[in-house]
């Protein structure tokens, strides 16, 4: 174990029971379900993008226990400010599967967030949306709202100057955020050695006068106790928090990129024994809330959730390539209706 990170389930499936987090049977149920609906809906995003299906994406394996073990810890009430491997996140939050398919096959429409869902679109600019949340927190504290606002972001995002801009606002106007980076160890093929030479991504809290914790985010308990104690912490007035979790992209970054060419494959094998939803599973199995016919159960649902989403996502009519000129102004600018007449010239095969 690396030291100084909060871990409740050890690689084995075997709890600290000092730690444990009083959850119901069902709530422990229900995050096992959560993440093998991620990880069965993330490889069959993979699935469809190879068969041209779907635009490339950037894959979730390995970040089930950061991404559910966190949302799982939300109420309604807060906001969120998701990145682009965030799926588990998504699901958890409720986003419809459609949604976050129809996205990456390129349709702008997928990212029309439902009004009763406090949640951002996906951010692709690293690091873009951390300005944002905190902006949304100061406005939550002005309002007196006792709601949370968190954002999540990639080890790469943290040498980003919107990183220190919007970490530095918070500190300074202890603002409701809860920070939660995945340190997935890479950036595209930059290591994180390579990206900080700071001891932690935690530590770097400290510097904004806040607290910052480094959490096993291969362990889904910890995840959703220490974002659930932040959560809280924020609400009632405490500032901000950042959360490390430490974790491994098991996938490529995106469907672009091919790891084998800047990592060893013997690292890849060594994080594959920490696969948080084996870990998991082996804590459930323990307790007897795991057994052959609740898998099947599991598998089953999400199969039928995800062939409803595909097959949903593929039947929405494509965008217009109007659509390009319509999300960004309330009005458009002259330049823009300029554009916006020559692209239709074009289409009907008419230069001027
Ligand atoms: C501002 C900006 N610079 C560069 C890129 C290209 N880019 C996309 S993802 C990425 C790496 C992000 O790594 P990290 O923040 O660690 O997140 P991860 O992909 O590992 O989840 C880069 C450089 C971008 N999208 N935005």
């Amino acid at each position: 174990m690396i030291e100084d990170m909060f871990q409740i389930l050890a690689e084995n499936g075997r709890a600290r029971p000092e730690r444990e987090p009083s959850l119901p049977a069902s709530d422990l149920q229900k995050l096992y379900s959560l993440m093998a609906t991620t990880r069965a809906a993330d490889l069959k995003a993979l699935k469809l993008q190879r068969q041209g299906r779907m635009g490339t994406f950037a894959p979730s394996l390995g970040h089930e226990a950061c991404q559910v073990g966190s949302a799982f810890a939300l109420q309604r009430k807060d906001w969120v400010f998701p990145y682009f491997r965030d799926l588990g996140t998504y699901i958890t939050l409720g986003l419809p599967l459609k949604n976050y398919y129809l996205y990456w096959m390129g349709n702008e429409e997928g990212m029309r967030i439902p009004a009763d869902l406090n949640i951002f679109t996906i951010s692709v600019p690293v690091g873009s949306q951390l300005p944002h949340s905190v902006g949304c927190a100061l406005a939550m504290k002005y309002r007196k709202e006792q709601a949370a606002v968190v954002a999540y972001f990639g080890d790469g995002a943290t040498s980003e100057g919107d990183f220190g801009e919007a970490l530095n606002f918070a500190g300074v106007f202890r603002t409701p955020n809860v920070f939660i980076c995945f340190n997935n160890q890479y950036a595209i093929s930059t290591p994180v050695r390579q990206q900080t030479a700071a001891k932690s991504i935690a530590e770097k809290a400290t510097a904004f006068g806040f607290n910052g914790i480094r959490a096993d985010g291969n362990d889904v308990l910890a995840m959703y106790s220490l974002t659930r104690e932040a959560l809280e912490k924020a609400r009632t007035g405490g500032g901000p928090t950042l959360i490390e979790a430490f974790t491994y992209r098991m996938g490529n970054h995106t469907t672009s990129d091919d790891a084998s060419r800047y990592r060893m494959e013997a690292e890849v094998n060594e994080w594959s024994r920490r696969d948080p939803i084996e870990r998991f599973r082996l804590y459930l199995k323990d307790k007897g809330l795991w057994d052959e016919t609740f898998e099947s159960r599991v598998q089953r649902e999400a199969e039928d959730l995800i062939n409803k989403a595909v097959e949903e996502a593929e039947s929405t009519p494509p965008p217009r390539p109007e659509d390009l000129f319509i999300h960004t102004y309330e009005e458009m600018t002259p330049e823009l209706n300029n554009q916006l007449a020559e692209l239709r010239d074009f289409l009907k095969g008419e230069p001027k």
